[in-house]
């Protein structure tokens, strides 16, 4: 029952003529040859779709894991510009998964917001960070069925080493949400660092693919978020079971997943930006970066 009035509820997104524009940017793509839009700063208004999605009170949700010395390292940067700059005068709670409930004491000295809602889930820590990473799908997947889809309309899922630095907004909602990849989206698609073993369910052949999506933003209604970490994941334990572990782990399979399910709208890379990258006439504002990462300070532990 309450699976169908959110099913019912989240299918009233803004029709897309009254909030996108897609001639706003001209030197960029702004439409995927299957008709979704690509937001970029400039292509959207705001007041429509504040006054839209006012009237109708939505939720948001954000799952973020920070596991081992990733809660220290960046989770506390991570909720602080989020609470500022995530949904803002909006409903948003945040699903944060740690391996040591002693440590909500630390992230209840976090001040949030009046609109803001914080839950804290204990994980078993995976001994590989490979596994750290791929388990997010599987652990994603439960809690949605268990709690986040009786209680949001939108879900976003994250990576904990970036921090926003600018309004993340209505604009991003819509049923299946992709991040473009910051270091790949000029890139060709030959280029594109898929898993290019068939022996792994992740595998793409060279002549296909679409764009190469990041893997530390995606989103969507809660139902079609289920569906991707549900079939992720079963991609993961084939591979498992095969001997076999996709180049860049879960990121593989989810690229697998959007060949097959085409996102209904792709974020440009402003919304997920690497300022090692450098400056791009491209980049007009950026709404969430990468944080720096020395790999072998987290990785060797
Ligand atoms: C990860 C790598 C090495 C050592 C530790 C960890 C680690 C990750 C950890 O100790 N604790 C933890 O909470 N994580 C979570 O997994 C955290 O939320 C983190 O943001 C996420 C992914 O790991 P991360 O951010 O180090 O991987 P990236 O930035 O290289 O991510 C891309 O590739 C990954 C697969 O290799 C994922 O697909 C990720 O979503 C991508 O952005
Ligand atoms: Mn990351």
């Amino acid at each position: 029952r309450k699976q169908d009035a959110t099913t019912d509820r989240v299918l009233k997104t803004l029709r897309r003529d009254n909030w996108f524009h897609a001639s706003a940017r001209l030197q960029v793509s702004t439409l995927t040859n299957w008709s979704a839009p690509i937001v970029w700063e400039g292509t959207f208004n705001k007041s429509a779709l504040e006054d839209y999605y006012r009237k109708q009170n939505i939720k948001v949700g954000l799952t973020v894991f920070a596991i081992g010395k990733y809660f220290d390292k960046y989770l506390e940067k991570f909720l602080t510009s989020a609470n500022r700059f995530f949904m803002a005068g909006h409903s948003v709670t945040f699903y944060v998964m740690v391996d040591d409930l002693s440590k909500n004491e630390t992230i209840g000295k976090i001040k949030l917001g009046p609109m803001r809602n914080l839950q804290v889930f204990s994980v078993t820590k995976e001994n590989r960070w490979q596994d750290v990473s791929m388990t997010r799908m599987k652990i994603i997947g439960d809690l949605i069925e268990r709690r986040i889809k009786h209680e949001v309309d939108f879900l976003f899922c994250m990576d904990v080493d970036q921090v926003f630095q600018d309004e993340y907004g209505l604009e991003t909602l819509d049923e299946s949400v992709a991040q473009l990849h910051a270091w790949f989206y000029k890139a060709d698609k030959k280029d594109f660092t898929y898993e290019r073993h068939p022996i792994s369910t992740a595998y793409i052949p060279v002549e296909q693919g679409d764009y190469y999506y990041h893997g530390a933003v995606f989103g969507g209604t809660p139902l079609r978020v289920l569906n991707l970490t549900r079939e992720c994941y079963k991609g993961i334990e084939k591979d498992k079971k095969a001997n076999t572990e996709a180049l860049w782990h879960d990121e593989s399979h989810l690229n697998k997943y959007y060949l097959i399910y085409k996102p209904t709208k792709l974020l440009s890379p402003e919304y997920c930006w690497d300022h090692k990258i450098g400056r791009s006439d491209d980049i007009k504002k950026v709404k969430l970066s990468w944080m720096p990462k020395e790999y072998e300070e987290v990785r060797n532990n």
